[in-house]
C-alpha cells in the first residue's frame, strides 16, 4: 500500500469506488496505530476512557433532556431562561436566526447522535416525534446552507441509521423510509433557490413560498458565501442516490462546477463571497475558515463518498494553493486571491479549527498536528477557542458558541496517530464545558471567554457534533452498535453510508466531463491517512512535531502581517517597519516612512493622518512595504479602539441552585469601585424602594449590606448609586427598563457619571439589560435568597461554593491558568498603552493610534489610488480629498485581474508586485478590511 504511488488509497488501479479503500485503510491504520503504541504520553486506561465516555453521555442527557423538556418543539433551547427559542418571539439576532425554520431544529440535528451514543430507544422515540410534529412548510425565510447541513443532513443521517437498525432486526421495525420522504420534500423546497443563471443558489429561501414571489420576502440577494454554495453535494447526492431522483445531485454538482470555474486561476484560491448572478468575487480574501471552510471539506468528501476523481483533482489543486499561501505553520492566515503572498488579516477565526481534521483525511498529518497544537494552546489560555484571535493569540472576538470544530480535529488526529495525548485534550474539553458552560438548564454559549459570561443560546450543532466527536474519541469499537467506518461525516457530523457510492450512479456518469486533464499519480498523493507510512517505527512522531510548538502561545511576540519577504532577509536587509513598532519621534522610522511613500499630515484638529503615495516610494519593494504598513496600521487602529472599550463585567449567581453556573454579561460604570482593579463584591440581592432608586430609599433595612437592584430610568445612574450607597448597599445592579433588551442583541455601554465629581461613590455598580436582569428577578421570585458575585471575570465554581476556601484555592493550578489569562489580557493592553503613552507624551505626531481613524485611512487610500490612476507617471503634491477614483480604480483592478487570470504562470512566491497592481488592489483591500470587521461568523 502506498499513498504516493497508487491511486486513491493505495490501489494500483483506478477504482470506481475509492471509498471502500479509504474506509478500509482508515480502519486498518487505526488498529495499527493504537496497537504499536509503546512510548510517549501515558496511555489512558480503559477504565478512564470509559469514565470519560460516560461523562459525555451524562452531558448529552443534560443538554438533550433540557431541550426536550423545556424547549421542544421550538428550534433551540435558551439555556439561561430555560425555554424554547421561537423565531419572531425573540429580538432578532440577524443572520444567525436564519438557521431557525420552526422545524424543531435541535431534535432533527440530534437524531443520529442518539444512535452513535447508543440511545437507540430514545432515537426511536425521537423519529416518531419528528414524523408526528415537524412541519416543513412554514412561512419563514431560512438559510439554504444551514437548512441543508442541519435539517436535510439530519433527516438523511437519521434515515441512514434507521435502515441500519431495521436491518439488524431489533429496533425501528416499523420504519418505512418516512424520514427519507421528509428529506425529499425538503429537498424540493430548496430547489427554487438554484434558479439562477450561474446555478449558484440564493442564500435564503422561504420554506412555504420559495423565492421571488412577493410573499416570499426573499430573492433579492445578489451574493452568497462560497461555503454556502459549495456545501451541498453530500446531502444532495445522498438524497438523489437514496431516492433515485437525480435532480438534487445535478444541481449541487452544477454549483460546484461553477465555483471551480471561477477560482482565481493563478493562485487557485477562491474568495469568501461571490455574486450569484455574475460569478464575480465580492470578497477576494481567502482562507480556510468562515465563508469557505466546508467548500474544501466537501470536495474531498465528495470524492470519498461518490468516487468521482474530478472532485479529488479539484481538492488537491486547492490544497496545494492553501499549503503554499494560507498555511504558515502553525498558523492559517487569510490572503488575497490575486495577491496570495499578501496576508489579508492578522487574526484567525474559530471555524478553521476543522482544518486539521480535514488534513488527516487528506493524509497530511504534520501540519494538522502543528495547527491543532497551536489551537489547543489558545484554548488552554482562554478555556475555549474565541470566535477570532490574533496572530499573537489575543482575543479578537470574545464569543464562543460551543463550536465543535476543535473536538472534531482532535478525534481525527487521535484516529490517525493513536497518541493518547489527544485523549487528554478531549478530557480538557469535557472539563471546560462542565466548568464554564454548564448551567442548570443545559449548556450556554460563552458570551465572552475572558469574563466567562454566558449567552442565552445553545446551538443545535452542539448536539449534532460535539457529543458525537467527544463520545467517539473515548469509545472502543465495541461501544458503538455499528461500524462507524462504513459512514462518512458531513460537515454537521451527520452520517451517510459509503455504499451510496455504488447506488444510482447515473448522474455521476452523465456528468463525467472530459474537461479534466489526464490524472497522474501526483494528483493522488496522500489521499488518505496511512499511519503505516507516517509512523513507521516511531510512535513519538506526533509528539516530536508538537514539541517545538509547546510554548508558541505564551512566548509569542506580537505579530502583525507576519509574512516578510524571504529574499530581504537572505540579502541581510532589515525587515520592514511594523506598525506596532512605529514611533513618530524616531527619525529613523520617519525616514523609512518616507522611503515607503508614506507621509504624515497634521490635521487642524490636532490629529495626524497617514497617507501613502505609492508612486513616491523609493522602489516597488518599498511601496509594497508601505502598503503592508498601512494595512497593519488600520488593523492596529481598530484593535486599539476595541481594546480601549471597557471590557464587560460579570454578574454570577452563586447561591443554590445556581452555584456560579449562570454568568450574566454586565456593563461597567465610569464611577464607583472598579472591579477590574479590586477584588470582586459578593452579596445577596434586594430590590430598592423606590425601584428606580431616584430618591432616598424607603427600605434601607432591606438593602443594608446587600447588592441593591434598581431599575434604569428617571434619574442619573450616579444619583441611583448615591441613594443605595446611603442606604448601606455594598453594590448595585441597574436593570434596563426597556423590556426585551439583551446583551445578545444590544451593544453594552458604560454607565456615565452625572458630570459632577463622582469620587464619593465607592460601591461597584453594574448594568444588566432587561433579559439578563429578569433572570435575577425570576430567581428572587423563586428562591427569595439570591446571592451574586460582581466581578470582571466569572470565578471558578469550586471556590464559589464556600467563600472560606476562596483564598486557599486561588493558588490552585486551575486558577493559575485563569489568572494567567487575566494577566495576558492586561499585559497586552499595557503594550498598547505604552505605545500610546509614549506617543501622546512626546508630541501630537505620536498620537496617531488614537487619532487616526479607519475612515481616515480610507481617504488616504482613495487619494493615493486616485493619483496613480489619473496619471501614473506624475508625482502629485496636491490631492483630491474627495477621492473621485472608484470607476477608474475598478477598471484598473479588472484589468489587473484579467491579466493575472490569463497568465497562470505567474509565480507569486518570487514575483515583486508592480506598483500599478498594488494600487489597483488598494481599494479592494480597504473594502475587504471593512467587510471583515462587519463579517458575521
Ligand atoms: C456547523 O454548523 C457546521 O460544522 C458548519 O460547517 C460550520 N460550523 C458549524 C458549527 O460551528
Amino acid at each position: 500500500m502506498s499513498g504516493a504511488g497508487g491511486r486513491g488509497c493505495g490501489s494500483p488501479v483506478p477504482q470506481r469506488a475509492p471509498w471502500s479503500l479509504v474506509a478500509a485503510t482508515a480502519a486498518f491504520c487505526l488498529v495499527s496505530a493504537t496497537s504499536v503504541w509503546t512510548a510517549g504520553a501515558e496511555p489512558m486506561s480503559r477504565e478512564e476512557k470509559q469514565k470519560l465516555g460516560n461523562q459525555v453521555l451524562e452531558m448529552f442527557d443534560h443538554a438533550y433532556g433540557n431541550y426536550m423538556e423545556h424547549a421542544y418543539p421550538a428550534d433551540e433551547l435558551m439555556p439561561l431562561t430555560c425555554r424554547g427559542r421561537v423565531r419572531g418571539q425573540e429580538p432578532s439576532r440577524g443572520d444567525v436566526d436564519d438557521a431557525l425554520g420552526k422545524f424543531s431544529l435541535t431534535l432533527i440535528d440530534s437524531l443520529d447522535t442518539l444512535v452513535v451514543l447508543n440511545k437507540t430507544k430514545e432515537f426511536e422515540d425521537a423519529v416518531r416525534k419528528v414524523l408526528k410534529d415537524v412541519n416543513l412548510d412554514n412561512d419563514v425565510v431560512v438559510s439554504v446552507f444551514e437548512t441543508n447541513i442541519r435539517v436535510l443532513g439530519g433527516l438523511l443521517g437519521g434515515h441512514s441509521l434507521a435502515i441500519m437498525l431495521k436491518e439488524k432486526g431489533e429496533y425501528m421495525q416499523w420504519y418505512n423510509d418516512e424520514l427519507l420522504q421528509m428529506a425529499k420534500q425538503l429537498g424540493y423546497k430548496l430547489l427554487p433557490a438554484f434558479n439562477t443563471t450561474s446555478g449558484l443558489p440564493y442564500p435564503r429561501i422561504n420554506l412555504k413560498f420559495g423565492i421571488r414571489k412577493p410573499e416570499a420576502r426573499t430573492g433579492t440577494e445578489t451574493d452568497t458565501c462560497t461555503a454556502c454554495a459549495g456545501t451541498l453535494i453530500l446531502e444532495f447526492a445522498a438524497l438523489s442516490r437514496f431516492t433515485g431522483a437525480t435532480i438534487f445531485e445535478e444541481y449541487a454538482r452544477k454549483a460546484l462546477d461553477f465555483l471551480w470555474e471561477k477560482r482565481q486561476r493563478s493562485s487557485n484560491l477562491v474568495g469568501v463571497t461571490i455574486n450569484i448572478h455574475t460569478g464575480d468575487w465580492v470578497r477576494k480574501d481567502s482562507g480556510v475558515g468562515a465563508g469557505i471552510d466546508s467548500y474544501y471539506e466537501y470536495l474531498l468528501k465528495a470524492y470519498v463518498l461518490l468516487g468521482d476523481d474530478s472532485f479529488l483533482e479539484r481538492f488537491n489543486t486547492h490544497y496545494d494553493a492553501i499549503m503554499r499561501y494560507i498555511s504558515q505553520p502553525p498558523l492559517l492566515l487569510d490572503v488575497h486571491i490575486h495577491k496570495p503572498m499578501l496576508n489579508a488579516r492578522t487574526w484567525m477565526d474559530a471555524l478553521l479549527a476543522f482544518f486539521p481534521g480535514l488534513q488527516v483525511l487528506k493524509g497530511d498529518i504534520r501540519p494538522a498536528i502543528e495547527t491543532h497544537e497551536m489551537l489547543y494552546q489558545v484554548i488552554k489560555k482562554h478555556n475555549f477557542l474565541p470566535e477570532a484571535f490574533t496572530t499573537d493569540f489575543r482575543v479578537h472576538w470574545a464569543q464562543h458558541p460551543l463550536r465543535p470544530e476543535f473536538a472534531e480535529s482532535t478525534y481525527f488526529l487521535y484516529k490517525a496517530t493513536g497518541d493518547p495525548y489527544y485523549l487528554e485534550v478531549g478530557k480538557t474539553l469535557i472539563e471546560n464545558l462542565n466548568k464554564y458552560a454548564r448551567v442548570p438548564c443545559g449548556f450556554a454559549a460563552m458570551k465572552d471567554v475572558r469574563t466567562g459570561s454566558h449567552e442565552d443560546r445553545m446551538d443545535s450543532f452542539f448536539l449534532a457534533e460535539m457529543f458525537k466527536y467527544l463520545y467517539l474519541l473515548f469509545a472502543d469499537k465495541e461501544d458503538i452498535i455499528f461500524d462507524i467506518e462504513d459512514y462518512i461525516f458531513t460537515t454537521e457530523a451527520h452520517l451517510l453510508p459509503l455504499w451510496l457510492s455504488t447506488t444510482n450512479q447515473s448522474i455521476a456518469k452523465k456528468n463525467t466531463t472530459s474537461e479534466y486533464t489526464e490524472l497522474d499519480d501526483s494528483n493522488f498523493d496522500w489521499t488518505c491517512p496511512n499511519t503505516q507510512i507516517l509512523f513507521p517505527n516511531d510512535p513519538l512522531y506526533a509528539q516530536s512535531i508538537r514539541e517545538p510548538l509547546k510554548n508558541v502561545v505564551d512566548k509569542s511576540c506580537p505579530r502583525g502581517i507576519i509574512r516578510v519577504r524571504e529574499e530581504s532577509f537572505r540579502s541581510g536587509a532589515k525587515p520592514p517597519l511594523r506598525a506596532r513598532d512605529f514611533m513618530a519621534t524616531n527619525p529613523e522610522h520617519l525616514e523609512i516612512l518616507k522611503k515607503m511613500g508614506v507621509s504624515l499630515i497634521h490635521l487642524k484638529d490636532g490629529r495626524v493622518q497617514l497617507v501613502q503615495h505609492a508612486i513616491q516610494a523609493a522602489s516597488s519593494i518599498d511601496a509594497e512595504d508601505g502598503l503592508r504598513f498601512m494595512q497593519e496600521m488600520i488593523e492596529l487602529s481598530s484593535q486599539q479602539q476595541k481594546e480601549q472599550q471597557l471590557p464587560p463585567r460579570a454578574v454570577q449567581i452563586v447561591s443554590h441552585p445556581f452555584f456560579g453556573r449562570v454568568v450574566l454579561t454586565a456593563g461597567p460604570a465610569q464611577f464607583g469601585l472598579d472591579l477590574s482593579k479590586h477584588k470582586e463584591t459578593r452579596g445577596f440581592v434586594a430590590s430598592s424602594k423606590p425601584y428606580n432608586g431616584c430618591s432616598e430609599l424607603t427600605n434601607p433595612e432591606a438593602v443594608m449590606g446587600k447588592i441593591a437592584l434598581i431599575q434604569r430610568g428617571q434619574c442619573m445612574f450616579a444619583e441611583k448609586a448615591r441613594n443605595i450607597q446611603n442606604a448601606g448597599a455594598i453594590g448595585g445592579i441597574v436593570i434596563d427598563d426597556n423590556e426585551g433588551s439583551s446583551s445578545d442583541t444590544a451593544p453594552l455601554f458604560q454607565m456615565a457619571g452625572d458630570g459632577k465629581d463622582t469620587d464619593d461613590i465607592k460601591i461597584p455598580m453594574l448594568f444588566l439589560f432587561s433579559k439578563e436582569g429578569s433572570i435575577i428577578l425570576d430567581a428572587v421570585r423563586e428562591y427569595e435568597e439570591v446571592e451574586v458575585l460582581l466581578s470582571d471575570k466569572a470565578k471558578d465554581r469550586a471556590i464559589l461554593k464556600d467563600p472560606e476556601m476562596e483564598n486557599e484555592e486561588q493558588s490552585s493550578p486551575e486558577n493559575d491558568s485563569q489568572n494567567q489569562s487575566a494577566e495576558q489580557v492586561s499585559s497586552s493592553s499595557q503594550e498598547v498603552d505604552s505605545v500610546d503613552q509614549e506617543s501622546s507624551e512626546e508630541n501630537s505626531l505620536n498620537s496617531y493610534p488614537e487619532s487616526l481613524s479607519p475612515a481616515d485611512m480610507d481617504n488616504a487610500a482613495s487619494i493615493s489610488a486616485s493619483e496613480q490612476t489619473s496619471n501614473p507617471t506624475e508625482n502629485h503634491e496636491t490631492t483630491n480629498l474627495n477621492g473621485e477614483c472608484t470607476d477608474l480604480d475598478n477598471q484598473l483592478q479588472e484589468q489587473s485581474e484579467t491579466e493575472e487570470d490569463s497568465n497562470p504562470n505567474v509565480s507569486w512566491g518570487k514575483k515583486v508586485q508592480p506598483i500599478d497592481s498594488i494600487l489597483a488592489d488598494w481599494n479592494e483591500d480597504i473594502e475587504a478590511f471593512e467587510m471583515m470587521e462587519k463579517d458575521e461568523l
